[in-house]
């Protein structure tokens, strides 16, 4: 699952320009997502002002509508996670691993970032090492007849908004109609993730956190988690509030997602999930258990996802996460 060798990517003078495009989108992406998440946004001030510390993000994640065309079976209509994965693919970023949600009628991807000058390590949040991108998508097929006219009614209507999925996303713009409330309520009754999706579009699902990359022992993501319960902020406890692979070596924990209020086209307006903040802390593989701390390379640590924390993170934006920590 992981490699030794760091990948190869935007280096070399003739792709600087590249790579500044691509932090320039990621910088709308993370200001969209500041400006609606405050949990997410006095975090972030609090874990860098606590210790004078940077910043690193392990990944950045999105959430869309996988479904077929009605015309042609098993041929997807462009709107999942090819929308937003093309353009992450054209700015050097490799598709890896795929991860199935069978029970929420889920499945996803991980794209590891291409390799960057060694200067750019130094830098904060989206200027800092590049982050990982998660994107997972909604297997619309499988959802009820009701659920899947609800979306395919929307997904039309935005003729070929699929095609700009990451201008969206860092416009915070969505490329359809607002919908009715009970339209929302119809997909929240059936999956969460789909009334998220519809009401939130391309913007940022999360950021989070790289704790093994923070100086100070918030490093450890056992000390991050008490550091953020202590200020006040409630983790999503779905499982346990620490979530950590079967071999031992990702742990990750979330907040639970803000809301916002939004007025829905029938003018009801109504307040609805919106963005988290994670935390992940990778651990040293066995094979380079030797190296002094000071060798340790991002490369040196456990690589990729894990559908078991992953199907538990995927609460923080639910009702019921919200409810057990009211
Ligand atoms: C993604 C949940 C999974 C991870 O790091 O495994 C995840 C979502 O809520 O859309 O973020
Ligand atoms: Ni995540």
């Amino acid at each position: 699952m992981s490699s030794a060798e760091p990948p190869n990517g935007l280096q070399g003078s003739r792709v600087k320009g590249a790579e500044s495009f691509l932090r320039n989108v990621l910088a709308s992406m993370e200001a969209v997502y500041l400006s609606r998440n405050p949990t997410a946004k006095s975090i972030l001030e609090l874990v860098r002002s606590a210790h004078d510390d940077t910043i690193c993000y392990d990944h950045i994640a999105f959430r869309t509508f996988g479904l077929c065309l009605y015309s042609v079976m098993n041929k997807m209509d462009g709107h999942g996670i090819d929308s937003l994965a093309s353009f992450f693919l054209d700015f050097g970023y490799t598709q890896k691993e795929e991860l199935s949600f069978p029970a929420k009628k889920l499945k996803a991807f991980w794209f590891s970032p291409p390799s960057i000058s060694n200067a750019a390590y130094d830098g904060d949040g989206v200027n800092g090492p590049l982050p990982r991108v998660f994107i997972s998508q909604l297997l619309v097929d499988q959802m009820s007849k009701q659920t899947q006219d609800i979306i395919r009614k929307y997904t039309k209507c935005s003729c070929n908004g699929k095609k700009h999925a990451a201008l969206a996303g860092a416009l915070g713009s969505l490329t359809w109609e607002k919908p009715s409330h009970s339209e929302f309520e119809q997909l929240t009754r059936e999956s969460e993730y789909a009334a998220w999706t519809l009401v939130n579009g391309y913007a940022l699902n999360h950021v989070t956190i790289s704790t093994h990359r923070l100086k100070s022992h918030l490093k450890d993501i056992k000390s991050l988690n008490l550091f953020i319960e202590e200020n006040g902020y409630k983790l999503n406890s779905e499982g346990s509030v620490l979530k950590v692979s079967p071999d031992g070596l990702l742990l990750q924990s979330s907040t639970l997602a803000d809301s916002i209020s939004f007025e829905f086209s029938d003018g009801i307006t109504a307040s609805v999930p919106c963005s988290y903040i994670e935390f992940a802390e990778r651990l040293v593989l066995p094979q380079y258990k030797h190296l002094p701390e000071t060798e340790v390379k991002e490369y040196h640590r456990r690589d990729g996802f894990e559908v078991g924390n992953a199907d538990k993170i995927f609460e923080s934006t639910s009702k019921q996460q919200q409810m057990a920590n009211a």
